[in-house]
C-alpha cells in the first residue's frame, strides 16, 4: 500500500496530476478542496460556513478538514493506497494525519511537492476562473491572498516531511505528461 501527499501552492497542478495518478495506480483520491466543494453544492451547514471562508481565500479550520479526512480513511479499508491532495495544509493537519495513519496501521510513504512560481500560479488560476465558476479563482487579489496563506501556513508542512526524510520536489512548470512522468519516477522508488 502506498500513501502519497501531493503538495504545492494553489494552481500548482495537484488536482490535475492526482487524476492521472488515480488512473495509473488506483489510489483513492482524498482532496479536501473537492470534499468542501461537495458540501457547498449540497448546501450543508458545514458547506455554507466553508464557502464564506474559501471565498475570502483563507484556510478553513483544521478540525473541519481533519474530520473529513478521518471519515474517508475509515470508509475505505480496502484501499490500495491514498493520494492526499491539498491536505495537510498546516502542521497541525500533518500531525493529525500521522496519528490517523498510525491508528489505521498504515503510513505516509512520501510527499511530492510541485514547484511553480507565483506569476504562473496567478495566470493559471485566472484562466481556470473563466470556466470553473469558482469564486476563489476569479480575482487576482484573492488569488494573491491564497498564495500568501500558502506561504505562511502551508509551507512549514514541507519542513515537517523533510525532517521525516519523506520530501521530494518536482518542477511543476511544463507539459502535464512530462511532470506526470517525473512524479511516477519518484513514486516507483518509494
Ligand atoms: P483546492 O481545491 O485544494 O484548490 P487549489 O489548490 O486551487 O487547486 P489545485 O492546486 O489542485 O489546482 P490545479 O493545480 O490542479 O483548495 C481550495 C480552497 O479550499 C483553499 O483555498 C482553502 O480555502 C480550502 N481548503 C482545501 N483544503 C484545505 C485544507 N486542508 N485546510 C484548510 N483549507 C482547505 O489546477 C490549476 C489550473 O492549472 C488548472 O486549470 C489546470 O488545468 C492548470 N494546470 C495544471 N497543471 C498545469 C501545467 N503543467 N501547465 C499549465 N497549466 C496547468
Amino acid at each position: 500500500m502506498q500513501n502519497i501527499v501531493l503538495f504545492g501552492p494553489p494552481g500548482a497542478g495537484k488536482g490535475t496530476q492526482s487524476q492521472k495518478l488515480i488512473d495509473k495506480y488506483g489510489f483513492v483520491h482524498l482532496s479536501t478542496g473537492d470534499l468542501l466543494r461537495a458540501e457547498i453544492a449540497e448546501g450543508t451547514t458545514l458547506g455554507l460556513e466553508a464557502k464564506k471562508i474559501m471565498d475570502m481565500g483563507i484556510l478553513v479550520p483544521d478540525e473541519v478538514v481533519i474530520g473529513m479526512i478521518d471519515n474517508r480513511i475509515k470508509a475505505n479499508p480496502e484501499a490500495k493506497g491514498f493520494i492526499f491532495d491539498g491536505f495537510p495544509r498546516t502542521v497541525a493537519q500533518a500531525e493529525a494525519l500521522d496519528s490517523m495513519m498510525t491508528e489505521n496501521g498504515i503510513k505516509i510513504n512520501g510527499m511530492i511537492a510541485l514547484v511553480v512560481d507565483d506569476e504562473e500560479l496567478t495566470k493559471r488560476l485566472l484562466i481556470r476562473g473563466q470556466t470553473s465558476g469558482r469564486a476563489d479563482d476569479q480575482n487576482e487579489e484573492l488569488i494573491r491572498k491564497r498564495v500568501q496563506e500558502y506561504s505562511t501556513k502551508t509551507m512549514p508542512v514541507a519542513d515537517y516531511y523533510t525532517k521525516q526524510g519523506k520530501y521530494s520536489a518536482i518542477g511543476g512548470i511544463g507539459e502535464i505528461e512530462e511532470i506526470f512522468t517525473h512524479i511516477c519516477n519518484v513514486i516507483d522508488k518509494f
